[in-house]
Formats: C-alpha cells, sequence, structure tokens
C-alpha cells in the first residue's frame, strides 16, 4: 500500500523554541519513517511580520539547519523553503478567491497578532491560513501534523477543500486531517504560562529557544513564573507554571506526570527548575552540535535545499497543472 503523505512547517520567525520542538517537530521526527513526508519552512509566512531582509535571510539558512539538527533527515523526507516552489504562491490566489471573508474574520490568529501589532495589519496576515492551506493542498497531504495552535487553521483548510470539491469535482484535492500529538500539543510561556510560548514574542524570557546557550537555558527556566504554593501537583487552573515544566519534563525524560509528581513529593520546585534545565540542557546538546558543524558548512546546506525544492516542485507543478485545468484556465502545452 501507499504510504501516506504528510506536511508540515514551521514560519521563519525567531528561532525555534522548545514548544516548536515539543508540539511540532519531535512529532516530525516520529513519522519520518512510516510516512511520505514533506516538511518545509515557511519563509513567506514570515513576510507577514515587518523583517529585515539580511536578517531573514540568515535565519532562513539557520533555520533549515535547525530541522536538520533536531533529526530530520534530507533523505528519507523532503525538506524545502516555501519560496523555492513557486507554485504556493500561485495555488494561494485561486484558493483566495474561494474563501469568504467570514471565515477569515474568525481566525482567531489573525486577532491575536493583529491586536500585538498594531503597527503592521497587513493584508497578508489576513489571508495567512489561506497560502497554508495552499502549502498543504498542492502535495495532496493526507495528515498534518501542528501544535493545538493551529487547528482552527486546519479546519479551514477543510472548508476550502469543501468549497473547491463542490465547485469543480473531488479529483484533484486531498481533504487533510489534522494531527495533534496527546502531549505538550500547548507549550506555555515560561513568563506567563497563560499563553502559549512563541518565539517571536518580544521578552525573551518567556521560550527557551533550541539554540540557546546552556547558561541562557538555566536562567530561563530557573527563572520561569510559577505560584507562590509549594505543593507539586499537576493542576493547569491552579498551577499552571508548575503543570507547564511538568509537562516538558515528562516529554523530555519518557516519564510519566505522575511518577514525576510522585518523585518530588516534599521537595521546592527549585528541584524540579535545577533539573529539567539540566534535562533540557542534555536534550539539546546533541542538537546545538549538529546544529554548529551544519551552520559551518553552508555550501552543505544550500546543495540539501536545492535537492529538496527540486522534489518539492515536482510534485507541486502536476497538482497546480490539475488545479488550473479544472478553474478552465488555458493549458498551452494541452491545446497544442
Ligand atoms: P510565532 O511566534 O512566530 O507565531 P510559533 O512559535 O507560534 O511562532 P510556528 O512557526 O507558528 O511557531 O509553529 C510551528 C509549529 O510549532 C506549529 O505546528 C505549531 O503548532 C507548533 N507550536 C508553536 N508553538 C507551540 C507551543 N507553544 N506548543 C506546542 N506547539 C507549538
Ligand atoms: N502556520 C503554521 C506554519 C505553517 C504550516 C503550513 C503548518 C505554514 N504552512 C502548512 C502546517 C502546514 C504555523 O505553525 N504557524
Amino acid at each position: 500500500m501507499a504510504k501516506k503523505t504528510i506536511l508540515s512547517g514551521s514560519t521563519a520567525t525567531g528561532d525555534l523554541t522548545l514548544g516548536n520542538y515539543i508540539g511540532a517537530i519531535n512529532n516530525w521526527t516520529a513519522l519520518q519513517e512510516e510516512y511520505d513526508c514533506l516538511y518545509f519552512v515557511a519563509d513567506l509566512h514570515a513576510l507577514t511580520v515587518k523583517q529585515d531582509p539580511k536578517k531573514l535571510n540568515d535565519r532562513c539558512m539557520s533555520f533549515f539547519a535547525q530541522y536538520l539538527a533536531l533529526g530530520l533527515d534530507p533523505v528519507k523526507n523532503t525538506l524545502f523553503l516555501q519560496s523555492h516552489v513557486p507554485e504556493h504562491a500561485e495555488l494561494n490566489w485561486i484558493l483566495t478567491c474561494l474563501t469568504p471573508m467570514g471565515y477569515l474574520n474568525r481566525m482567531t490568529q489573525f486577532k491575536d497578532k493583529s491586536e500585538k501589532n498594531t503597527k503592521n495589519i497587513n493584508a497578508g496576515l489576513y489571508t495567512y491560513p489561506v497560502l497554508m492551506a495552499a502549502d498543504i493542498l498542492l502535495y495532496q497531504a493526507d495528515v498534518v501534523p501542528v501544535g493545538e495552535d493551529q487547528k482552527q487553521h486546519l479546519e479551514l483548510c477543510r472548508d476550502i477543500v469543501n468549497f473547491y470539491h463542490n465547485r469543480y469535482g473531488e479529483k484533484t484535492l486531498v481533504m487533510p486531517e489534522p494531527f495533534i500529538g496527546k502531549q505538550g500539543a500547548r507549550v506555555m510561556s515560561l513568563q506567563d504560562p497563560t499563553s502559549k510560548m512563541s518565539k517571536s514574542d518580544e521578552n525573551e524570557k518567556s521560550f527557551v529557544s533550541i539554540i540557546d546557550t546552556p547558561k541562557k537555558i538555566q536562567k530561563k527556566i530557573k527563572g520561569a513564573v510559577t505560584d507562590s504554593d509549594t505543593v507539586i501537583e499537576f493542576d493547569v487552573e491552579k498551577k499552571a507554571g508548575l503543570s507547564n515544566l511538568l509537562t516538558i519534563y515528562s516529554v523530555l525524560s519518557g516519564k510519566k506526570v505522575d511518577e514525576i509528581v510522585n518523585e518530588y513529593q516534599g521537595k521546592m520546585y527549585g528541584h524540579i527548575k535545577a533539573d529539567l534545565a539540566d534535562l533540557v540542557c542534555d536534550t539539546l546538546k546533541p542538537v546545538q552540535e549538529k546544529y554548529a558543524d551544519l551552520m559551518n558548512n553552508q555550501d552543505y546546506l544550500l546543495e540539501t535545499m536545492n535537492s529538496g525544492a527540486s522534489k518539492a516542485r515536482e510534485r507541486a507543478s502536476k497538482t497546480l497543472k490539475a488545479v488550473y485545468e479544472d478553474t478552465g484556465l488555458i493549458n498551452l502545452s494541452s491545446r497544442k
């Protein structure tokens, strides 16, 4: 039986965080053995926020290296940058013309981001989920692994597929399913445990980036906001900060949350924080070593990006051609 297709991506803003690792990339690496996987750097999505061109350029190289360092294999998977496959922007247009504005008005990420970013509420921020749908539908993805914050965008993508099927028939676009991991689907900010850890947060203390130095990691985790109580228990309502640390601990150690809670009974929050800080540093050490090697080998990064882009384009162009035909646009090569 043919393998199912998986696709996912992360926006090229900031550096990947523990939230991205636990909520997304950790699942991606687990899936690469069994599925036909495509993972990309959403560099076009990054333009919805004002970017310094030189910094964006460097960050895209760095992001790609972070994917590889986190264990994504460029031979087993198709790894690429979104802007290297122009079909994304082309399908985006066709889908934009199928998407009612009322559906986009409901997107909570747009509301959150435009509240935080009042000086630059651009149309791209608004139509962001349509480009995301194009990313997914170009590759006939069956399954899309994301963190919980992206669930609403996935639902919109499914609505767009229904609009497309109703207008043009069902043969071209595949209906994708979201895949949201059970644990760590929402890693919270270390400074405000009621909002998610986000790599573009202005407060650097709120996240651990996967390429932070051990010293920074120690400082950020030990400085994580927790309540003033001393009892160790998992309770997202009453003890959001501690529960977040327990979740991170559980995912990285492979131990159940209950086990960790028992282990630390009678101890202070400071003990958990210190051990968790060491665990995070140990987990990230090999990733950081690999990252440093890759960043010293830009030729290899470019070559790998290039071959990923060719593999992706070959697939994307087939879907786009079928979409243009469905839509009624003239295909010159079939008219000759
Ligand atoms: P930004 O702050 O720029 O919006 P982000 O940190 O939210 O970035 P994305 O690039 O939007 O990260 O997301 C990449 C992937 O990581 C997505 O699948 C997303 O659901 C997942 N993800 C992001 N933040 C978290 C989090 N705090 N917990 C779990 N998963 C997350
Ligand atoms: N919007 C996503 C990143 C992203 C994505 C995608 C994820 C862009 N295109 C397609 C899955 C499939 C985010 O996580 N912010």
